[in-house]
């Protein structure tokens, strides 16, 4: 057996240099050069104090010029640049949440798509109160999306998804007027407050602003999430690698980025059909892989094991490989710089969503009536362009770790069932996790998600974190780039639990599981909810007494702060590494790290030290358990 250990920060950034000497040589640029470029950056959007929603501005304040023409001064401007940033969230993850939904209603027998977990479907359908007795599975999954579409436009009512939300958390959120309506009226509610001359109050902006998470996490991530486990399978416990290592020299490489699994779904199909394999042993290639970068590589490595290359800030060094024949994406997080970087290498740059559109890329479009045939063409491209690999520009790391992903919430319930000394119950319960909190062999759990940010040391926050924690015997839940950034690292293999405190170790040695999670992709964040509103129902404690908070220690996006939004009003203590830039406005840095709390009873703590950033967190769950007694 080989000896396990962690792949080092260092390692990671040696790897990186040696890739960026190769885009040297072909005069490709980088956003380690874009980084110094833009440095300093303007102080004024980092503040938050700078707006230019009319054309009477740009308007920035100063202590000269306290007020915009309008009149509006630094917590309305921060305030509502706030409130635009969330809504560029959720309508982002809404967006894409839909989109799975429109795959849902495509579905059918002979189709593109089918319906993987009819189990599932049935559970939602009942949930919403559907007859399903003697329904044909296909004419359910018909109706349970156009119901999921409709709550993207009714008119009337909140989300059908917070009847999973325990009875306290509802009541909070009647109370504080924070339950989502249609999720799109939520956008446009946000939209319109913060238009010229409306609202420029922080409370009403940053009540909005929980409002509109809370439209994406509780309602389009929910959708999204749900409907694609429905589609292609409930991720159950699956083994992968991770990191650059997983390409392969002697293999067409197919890259996979971006968000949407309907795409990344039907390319992965297509790669093991035996025709493009055939052709690409006719080309001289010993088969085909494919292999992930961002929150579509966690969509394929939970239900298909598919390895992942690398997060956000790897998407440009898989290029750098030399090795990659294709990089597909669909929508987010993709970088434009893919373009004219691909054209230094062989790489084909291929788009495919009419909402990602980039120069020097080749669009293929893509939708769920043509997948199949849309999937072949790409594949047959990227097999096509092995042969244009220029061999002395090829340079794959030779780093990967073995990983094991697929903790839904499902697989959590079955993987830790029956841990607790004889306590199991039947699936379904969260009980044997509760007892381990309560007895102290966990101390409690972190959500730790989101980004990578050239503001801090790419994946370094991440995995300082994720040690700290589970030496400290909390059990860490991962999604998005930080999941990725602990496969790459090694914590996800099983024999990291050799790295934590004893009663964590225990618990992963008897569940056989990792002491990091994977639950996926940015939009399973709402799997978090689910499984914080169930440990809440079963012990019956409000959320925010568990021991449980959130972090995200390198997030950059829109979506994140929307994510940060709900999960906060869920009531989750939630702890930042990076600025959500309202630091320009006392009154916003207020309400949002501590005046919400009146509401929902959490708020965020934003941190920049790392070390001191672990230390709160372990501080806010101990001070949890002495305030229950455990
Ligand atoms: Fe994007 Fe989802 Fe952030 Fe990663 S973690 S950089 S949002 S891919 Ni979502
Ligand atoms: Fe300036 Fe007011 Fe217009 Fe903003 S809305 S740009 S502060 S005048």
């Amino acid at each position: 057996m080989s000896i396990f250990r962690l792949t080092t920060i260092e390692e990671f950034e040696q790897a990186t240099e040696r890739l960026l000497e190769t885009g040297q040589k072909v005069g490709a640029d980088s956003w380690q050069a874009r980084v110094k470029n833009q440095t300093p950056h303007c102080k004024f959007g980092e503040e938050g104090i700078c707006c230019r929603i009319c054309t009477m501005g740009p308007c920035r304040i100063t202590k000269k010029a306290p007020r915009g023409i309008c009149g509006c001064d630094a917590h309305g401007i921060a305030g509502r640049n706030f409130l635009r940033f969330t809504a560029g969230g959720a309508a982002t993850h809404s967006d894409h949440g839909r989109e799975i939904c429109h795959t849902l209603h495509a579905a059918s027998p002979d189709g593109n798509y089918q319906v993987k977990d009819p189990e599932k479907l049935m559970r939602i359908a009942k949930e919403w109160g559907l007859e399903t007795e003697g329904k044909d599975i296909y004419d359910l999954a018909h109706e349970m999306s156009e119901l999921a579409l409709l709550e993207y436009g009714k008119p009337f009512g909140v989300q059908r998804w917070l009847s999973r939300a325990p009875e306290h958390t509802r009541k909070l959120w009647q109370a504080a007027e924070l339950e989502p309506r249609a999720i799109d009226r939520e956008v446009s509610t946000a939209m319109h407050m913060t238009h010229m001359g409306c609202s420029s109050k922080p409370e009403a902006l940053v009540r909005q602003a929980l409002r509109a998470g809370m439209s994406d996490g509780w309602g389009g991530s929910m959708c999204g999430t749900e409907f694609s486990d429905v589609l292609f399978g409930t991720p159950k416990a699956v083994d992968t690698e991770a990191n650059l290592g997983v390409m392969k020299e002697d293999q067409v490489n197919i890259i996979i980025h971006g968000h949407d699994p309907s795409l990344s779904e039907m390319i992965c199909e297509y790669a093991e059909d035996p025709e493009m394999i055939a052709l690409a042993k006719s080309l001289g290639a010993t088969g085909i892989q494919v292999a992930g970068v961002c929150c579509t590589s966690n969509e394929v490595a939970m239900r298909r094991g598919v390895p992942m290359a690398g997060n956000f800030l790897q998407q440009e060094n898989v290029v750098l490989t030399g090795a990659c024949e294709a990089i597909v994406v669909d929508v987010q997080c993709i970088f434009p710089a893919l373009g004219p970087l691909s054209k230094c290498f062989h790489t084909k740059f291929i788009t495919t969503s009419p909402i990602a559109q980039m120069p020097d890329s080749d669009f293929i479009r893509f939708n769920a009536k043509t997948a199949g045939e849309n999937a072949k063409q790409i594949v047959r491209m990227a097999v096509e362009n092995f042969v244009n690999r220029k061999q002395d520009l090829v340079h794959i790391p030779q780093m990967k770790q073995k990983a094991t992903v697929g903790y839904s919430v499902e697989a959590i319930i079955h993987a830790l069932d029956g841990v607790a000394a004889g306590q199991g119950e039947a699936l379904g319960t969260t009980k044997p996790l509760l007892d381990c909190i309560t007895s102290g062999v966990l101390r409690g759990a972190v959500a730790m998600v989101g980004c990578n940010n050239p503001r801090v040391r790419p994946d370094s926050a991440h995995i300082k974190l994720m040690k700290k924690l589970i030496k400290n015997d909390i059990l860490v839940i991962l999604s998005g780039c930080s999941a990725q950034a602990a496969a790459r690292a090694g914590l996800m293999d099983k024999r990291a639990k050799d790295l934590c405190g004893d009663g964590l170790k225990r618990v992963c040695e008897l569940a056989d599981i990792p002491p990091v999670l994977h639950m996926g992709s940015c939009v399973d964040i709402s799997r978090m909810m689910v499984l914080a509103s169930k440990l809440s129902i079963d012990s019956g404690l409000p959320v925010s007494k568990l021991p449980l908070v959130g972090c995200a220690p390198e997030w950059m996006s829109e979506k994140a702060v929307s994510i940060g939004n709900y999960v906060v009003a869920t009531g989750i203590d939630t702890f930042l590494g990076v600025d959500p830039q309202v630091s320009g406005s006392s009154e916003m840095v207020y309400w949002l790290t501590e005046g919400v709390r009146d509401w929902v009873e959490a708020s965020y703590t934003v941190e920049k030290d790392i070390e001191k950033l672990g230390d709160a967190m372990i501080a806010r769950i101990e001070e949890k358990r002495a305030a229950l007694g455990i």
